[in-house]
């Protein structure tokens, strides 16, 4: 595919914006009254993080907030994604409320609206409170109830400043990489039946969240899900090619969660696809069709990080008709080793569009690249530059091509704790140096700004 030559402006309404989540920028993990989450006590394991790595610190954004959001209102941005550590509200995950959790909150909030900077927010980006997993996590049931408690003291606290919300971040990752791989917090390595069920109780969670959360707006609230969408793009433009694409796009893999449909299809279509059904077989879990009219609530946008998609090409000898092309020597990946693949932001927005029928939001996408400060004070990173550019035009392709779309937010605001690879990927507009704290806005931030200011001219 070859990006469009003459890319016109985004919308004046459209949204640019970035991102973060507590976990990952916040440290003071056991400060004011904060209960411990399961990435607490996962970062203690021996051999789990990077380098033994951990949150404790993190960007210390919970004492240098008002350094952040000046920075964000230096880059221009509309809107700031940031997510709440729910143990910091409710330290056992339910009952007992921490009036310094929440305060830290409003504080946060109000330096971001004073600011002008909108501020959406997501309950759940992985900092899951301990005693609840204690008490069986998401593979209990009523794990849906306790998320939807959260949301409801969430909404009566903040919802006559904040306006859009999201529940839950990337099920596939919490779930998958949480309760299948063991890769991240919690650590487990279910079958495949466990984590489905698990998978079912936090969509199941996610719809009573926004039940609760409409239940105690205080003004009309927007509310989404923030997916992970790897995309299946095209080898060609030949209708052929698009449709197996497409197929590949809203296929599942029997043997992991790591696919769209099993999560999009229930919030959005109100009923698990037939192929998850097909290949999950005796593994689906058994629960009565009232889970999926809880699951499946009206949503305002569909919400989803897009960082790279894979290519789907035509195979006879393979049972499902395709497979994927293996990217060619040399082809082009970030220092995650993620490729790199701008079509992802067209063939995304453009398939989650004609099938679930909302406008987009981007909520994640961008990068990790080997930045540090130069001899000049500086960092470059002429390769995030390049990424903003080329996905950005691909998406605004989509929006030629008819994808209604909303927004925009890149991942991340600052470099900030990656997970299970500690602080060694970088993802941030914003470099931060761990031993000093000190805050270093890098090139592509400065070019991100102009491509606000012009709303995508200069792309
Ligand atoms: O850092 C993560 C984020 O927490 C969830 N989405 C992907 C990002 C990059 O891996």
């Amino acid at each position: 595919m070859k990006p469009t030559d003459v890319v016109p402006e985004f919308p004046a309404d459209f949204v640019w914006g970035a991102a973060a989540a507590s976990y990952q920028i916040e440290g003071a993990v056991d400060e004011d009254g904060k209960g411990p989450s399961d990435w607490d006590v996962f970062c203690d394991k021996p051999g789990a993080v990077y380098s033994g790595h951990s949150g404790r610190v993190a960007c210390d954004h919970y004492h240098r907030y008002p350094e952040d959001v000046a920075l964000m209102k230096e880059l221009g941005i509309g809107a700031y994604r940031l997510s709440l550590c729910w143990p910091r509200i409710l330290p056992e995950g339910v009952g007992a409320v921490n009036q310094r959790g929440l305060d830290f909150y409003d504080r946060l909030i109000d330096e971001l609206l004073s600011a002008g900077i909108v501020p959406w927010v997501t309950l759940f980006h992985w900092d899951y409170p301990l005693a609840l997993f204690h008490r069986g996590g998401w593979l209990n049931r009523d794990s849906a109830s306790w998320f939807a408690d959260y949301a409801a003291l969430v909404a009566d606290r903040f919802s006559d400043r904040v306006k859009h919300f999201f529940t839950l971040n990337e099920p596939q990752v919490f779930i998958g990489f949480g309760h299948h791989e063991g890769r991240h917090a919690p650590g487990l390595e279910l079958p495949i039946s466990e984590v489905l069920l698990a998978g079912h109780h936090a969509l199941l969670g996610h719809g009573q969240a926004v039940m609760a959360l409409r239940a105690h707006q205080k003004q009309e609230l927007k509310v989404g899900l923030a997916a992970v969408g790897i995309p299946k793009s095209p080898a060609s433009d030949d209708p052929a090619a698009i449709e197996i694409a497409r197929r590949a796009t809203f296929d599942v893999r029997p043997d992991s969660s790591w696919n769209n449909a099993l999560w999009m299809d229930p919030v959005y279509l109100g009923k698990y696809p037939e192929v998850a059904l097909r290949k999950y077989g005796g593994n689906m879990p058994k629960f009565a069709a009232s889970d999926l009219e809880i699951i499946h609530q009206k949503l305002d946008f569909f919400a989803v990080n897009i960082y790279h998609d894979e290519i789907a090409v035509s195979d006879d000898a393979s049972p499902d008709g395709y497979r994927f092309a293996p990217w060619p020597v040399g082809f082009p990946h970030t220092a995650f080793q993620w490729p790199m693949t701008p079509s992802a932001l067209y063939w995304g927005p453009r398939f989650f569009h004609e099938r679930y029928k909302l406008p987009i939001v981007i909520t994640e996408n961008g990068l990790s690249t080997r930045d540090w400060v130069a001899l000049d004070g500086k960092v470059h990173d002429p390769c995030r530059i390049d990424f903003i550019r080329r996905y950005l035009r691909e998406f605004r392709r989509a929006m030629c091509d008819g994808v209604e779309a909303l927004g925009y937010f890149h991942w991340s605001i600052m470099d900030n704790f990656e997970w299970a690879a500690g602080y060694r990927e970088r993802f941030g507009l914003v470099h931060v140096d761990y031993e000093t704290l000190k805050r270093t806005p890098k090139d592509s931030f400065y070019y991100y700004r102009d491509v606000i200011r012009s709303r995508g001219a200069n792309l």
